[in-house]
């Protein structure tokens, strides 16, 4: 009786031993697991350095921070399009804008602050 009960313990040992191992190997990364391109959509984005210009419609205005949301079409080499918001530096480039707003910004990439803004077009009142 007991080698008949001991055989299935056995099995499972192996069964666990093979996921840790499994699991091991993993952590290594043999490039093609997803957990790293997971990652990498936003470490692409924050890669990028230099000025980019981009162009979108003001959704929000935190003109005592300097905070600017925007909803951006895509930046060419830096992010695709989508509403998110940005440090401005300095902070009083925001104080002449509404939501609404259309405007034309430069955009640090590597630290993610906008660094200029250029009205487009003024919100329709
Ligand atoms: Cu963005």
């Amino acid at each position: 009786m007991s080698t008949a009960s001991a055989r299935p313990a056995k099995l499972l040992v192996v069964v666990v031993l093979a996921a840790a191992w499994g699991a091991i190997a993993d952590e290594r990364g043999s490039g093609a697991f997803p957990s790293v391109d997971l990652q990498s959509a936003p470490a692409q984005e924050t890669a990028a350095t230099g000025v980019f210009h981009g162009v979108g419609v003001v959704t929000a205005v935190d003109d005592a921070r300097g905070w600017l949301t925007l909803d951006h079409e895509a930046i060419k080499g830096f992010m695709c399009a989508m509403e998110m918001m940005y440090r401005v530096e300095p902070p009083r480039l925001v104080e002449s804008l509404r939501v609404g707003d259309r405007v034309a910004f430069d955009i640090d990439a590597g630290r993610e602050v906008i660094t200029g803004v250029m009205p487009l077009q003024a919100a329709k009142p």
